[in-house]
């Protein structure tokens, strides 16, 4: 329940961090479909506060004013579009929602869609919520304590109390809203904040989608095996985020020789069917919410290398990060126009992105593993090879992935695959396996160090 991402049993996900709508829409359309995306994590939908200071920073979309669909990304016509236009490509649209709190303390004005709010009054008219809606004010200081954890404030945000069915309400019909545009699900901003009897509360009064099932849900729960609230604790709720595995995976990459062991479970990591799996996120790629020990788009080589190992792997469910450029300053909004109006997402000749997008999505490294995850689902890791900086393994008889650090790789290897061609998705050189299911391996592009082939690539 709440684990199908209802994408016809494709695997991975890309959040497109504050794009528009509509070069969502688009890229659904020229990209996404193409490559066997399931979906894209758009970033929150609803209307939110304008922070002056620092100057429209990114996260100013995690202070809800209201649930109109508003937002910096567009308004609810492009929304609307965007959804039918991507889900019309097969491709489904997953809504970062946040249902822990309002707006900070100390804030108050106009939210994005017009409706005015006073965070210090718990005055929200846009929804609307009054003070009986909160928790008493008292400061997250500590988490060693659930209580603490769930019923304070996070870095000062306006708490709801979803144990109020008159807030549940509130939030289950924004939901059910999204859900009548096409959405297939959600990703709960903040979910360790909340009590999971509250959260299931909420899930029940969801409705299911127009095509029939219930809508995916995955919850943000920063679980470092270190505090009182774990991701098992949120499993029967969906799927739950994984971020030891952005620290394994950083480690296994830059200890080449010990990736092997990249997922252990050894900390108590979540089971494969609930673990929410990626690299780096919108949060610790800039040092909030558990930065430090992460490979980001800033280092390209160890980055591919990270997640095209994380796509071939056979762990939990992926999510793909697509950045922008930020340098020193992790307050930074979107690439802006004076108005700070975002601006597009345009191409170069060679599809990288401009207008200081990264577009780490369309890194051939990591975009054709898309393929290769579809393709070897269900599949076990075997022929495990690693040697010298370089990784390899077979995915059942459905595919062979090999990665090298330096970018080149001259061996040869058990395939597990069926005699015969197979073009490399990365770059392209044939592969020939034999009728003993050997192969002559070889990488040589240091930009994009990996290879992989999959039943049914040799044309
Ligand atoms: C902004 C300003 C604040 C201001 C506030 C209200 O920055 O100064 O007080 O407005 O006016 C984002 C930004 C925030 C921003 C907020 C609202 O990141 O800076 O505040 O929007 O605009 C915790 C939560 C987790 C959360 C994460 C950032 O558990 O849910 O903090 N992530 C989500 C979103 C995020 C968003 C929000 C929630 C709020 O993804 O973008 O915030 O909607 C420990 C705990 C974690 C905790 C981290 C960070 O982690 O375990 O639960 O995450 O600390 O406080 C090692 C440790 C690990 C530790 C980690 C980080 O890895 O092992 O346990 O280091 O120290």
């Amino acid at each position: 329940q709440y684990t199908d991402p209802h994408c016809g049993g494709k695997q991975v996900i890309v959040h497109l961090f504050e794009w528009k709508w509509t070069d969502i829409a688009l890229e659904c359309e020229r990209f996404l479909s193409k490559k066997g995306f399931c979906g894209v994590q758009v970033s929150p939908a609803n209307e939110h506060v304008m922070v002056t200071s620092p100057p429209r920073p990114w996260w100013e979309r995690y202070q809800p004013v209201s649930y109109k669909l508003q937002s910096r990304s567009g308004t609810e016509a492009e929304f609307a579009d965007m959804v039918s236009r991507c889900k019309a490509v097969g491709v489904r649209i997953y809504v970062d929602v946040i249902l822990n709190h309002m707006a900070g303390l100390g804030r108050n004005g106009t939210g994005t869609a017009g409706s005015t709010f006073n965070s210090d009054l718990f005055d929200f008219p846009g929804v609307p919520y009054i003070k009986e809606h909160f928790n008493e004010v008292c400061p997250l200081n500590s988490y060693n304590d659930a209580h603490t954890i769930k019923d304070c404030y996070l870095v000062g945000l306006t708490d709801l109390d979803q144990n109020i069915s008159y807030v549940r309400d509130k939030i289950a019909a924004f939901l059910n809203t999204l859900i009548d545009y096409g959405v297939a699900g959600f990703r709960v901003d903040a979910a360790k904040h909340m009590w999971t009897k509250d959260i299931a509360a909420i899930q029940q009064n969801v409705k299911d989608l127009p095509e029939g099932g219930r809508p995916f849900f995955y919850h943000e729960v920063i679980d470092q095996s270190n505090g009182p609230v774990t991701t098992q604790q949120y499993t029967s709720l969906g799927y739950v985020t994984e971020f030891r595995y952005c620290q394994k995976i950083k480690e296994g990459i830059e200890g080449f020789d010990r990736l092997g062991g990249v997922v252990d479970y050894g900390w108590g990591m979540t089971d494969s069917d609930h673990a929410f799996v990626f690299v780096d996120n919108h949060d610790n790629q800039r040092g909030h919410g558990g930065g430090g020990a992460i490979i980001t788009f800033e280092k390209p080589i160890n980055y591919r290398l990270a997640v095209a190992f994380t796509l071939a792997n056979d762990y939990g469910f992926t999510r793909v990060m697509s950045s922008y450029y930020f340098g020193e300053n992790s307050d930074l909004g979107p690439p802006h126009d004076i108005n700070f109006l975002t601006k597009d997402v345009p191409f170069n000749a060679d599809e990288s992105c401009g207008n200081e997008w990264v577009c780490e999505h369309r890194w051939a490294s990591i975009a054709n593993m898309v393929a290769f995850r579809n393709a070897v689902v269900g599949t076990q890791k075997q022929n495990y090879f690693n040697k010298n900086n370089q990784i390899a393994f077979s995915r059942g008889n459905k595919g062979f992935f090999a990665m090298s650090r330096s970018g080149h790789m001259d061996e040869t290897l058990q395939t597990g695959l069926p005699a015969g061609q197979y073009r490399d998705l990365i770059n392209g050189r044939m592969v020939t396996v034999g009728s003993d299911g050997t192969a002559r391996i070889q990488i040589d592009n240091p930009q994009e160090p990996v290879l992989a082939i999959i039943i049914g690539s040799d044309s």
